[in-house]
């Protein structure tokens, strides 16, 4: 440590400042994705800006491809403390968060510009706001795609064909209550288990974007993909409020405005990606069925009663709908 920064050290401990404002932090962001995947990317891109935004004072490393864990646990270690961020679909945060379950209702919004359109305004804020009583501290909203099923032996053409399949889907009550509306029977698991569940029969399918389809290499062992595109949830970044806590206000708003400043890029890499994945999948020969949406969306009703039980919940879709 050369003179500069040990003075530096002791009067910030002098000054009974945070650690964060004294030292380097380097903050540990979990991601089952692999490297290249645009939510991996973006939030390298995250931490790049808040390096050079506070010389070098704050850095994220993205410790990805699964390595502290699938989501569900991750979350847990990242409510502890253990891991400072955490990238994950909305949908594992359902249970413990029940504001993110608006954003997961199948086919609530229109086409990807309505989604951001929530997301980026009240309706996403009050979101984000709603993860600090239990622990995290929501940051910002990234792009999913829409998600579509696929399945190994027979192509799902209309959703007579979903009766009575075992799909998995993600650790979420509301995709249970999906996949049971769908006709299918729903099997909750990781992402890390599904490929192997898939080639050994354990499932007839799943669902998810095409990226998430591609990189995986689902679309290896499920060559059969139906553009039913039932949902269109998107991602969520958040930190952990213990590590939170241990800044000052003015990281806290460098912190948050990098997190918003991600998202473009995000957006711009997703564009991309969901191209390059569908043009990946299509010249392995994957068999893509359009199907009509129609009767898979008449078959959501009961999903809708369920889960739109209580007045703000209504209000919530209400003003989603609102939205331009
Ligand atoms: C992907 C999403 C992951 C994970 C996965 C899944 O689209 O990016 O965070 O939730 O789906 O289906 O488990």
């Amino acid at each position: 440590m050369n003179i500069a920064r040990m003075l530096a050290l002791a009067v910030g401990v002098a000054l009974g400042s945070t650690l964060a404002q004294a030292q380097e932090v380097t903050l540990r962001s979990a991601d089952i994705h692999p490297d290249g995947y645009p939510t991996v990317e973006a939030v390298k891109y995250m931490g790049e800006l808040l390096k050079e935004r506070t010389n070098g004072r704050i850095a994220i490393q993205v410790m990805n491809n699964s390595v502290l864990g699938n989501e569900k646990d991750t979350i847990e270690q990242t409510r502890f403390g253990v891991i400072d961020m955490n990238r994950v679909n909305a949908a594992p945060f359902n249970n413990l968060v029940p504001e993110t379950v608006v954003l997961g209702m199948p086919f609530l919004f229109r086409d990807t510009e309505h989604m951001h359109h929530v997301v980026d305004g009240p309706i996403g804020d009050e979101v984000l706001a709603a993860f600090e009583p239990h622990g995290l501290v929501g940051l910002a909203f990234y792009d999913s795609g829409a998600r579509s099923f696929y399945t190994t032996k027979k192509p799902i053409k209309s959703l007579a064909d979903l009766k009575g399949l075992k799909i998995r889907v993600q650790q979420s009550d509301l995709w249970i209550a999906m996949m049971q509306a769908f006709g299918a029977n729903p099997t909750p698991m990781p992402m890390g288990e599904v490929y192997s569940s898939l080639e050994t029969g354990v499932v007839d399918g799943a669902e998810n974007n095409w990226p998430s389809y591609e990189s995986a290499r689902h679309y290896e062992v499920a060559k059969y993909y139906t553009l039913t595109q039932h949902s269109l949830n998107p991602e969520i970044l958040v930190m952990s409020k213990i590590t939170w806590d241990k800044f000052s206000p003015e990281d806290q708003k460098l912190i948050r405005q990098a997190a918003k400043d991600s998202v473009g890029k995000m957006r711009e890499l997703w564009t991309a990606r969901e191209k390059e994945s569908e043009a990946k999948v299509r010249a392995a020969g994957n068999t893509i069925i359009e199907v009509d949406k129609q009767e898979f969306r008449d078959a959501m009703k009961p999903v809708y009663d369920r889960f739109v039980t209580d007045p703000k919940m209504k209000d919530l879709l209400d003003r989603v709908a609102a939205v331009n």
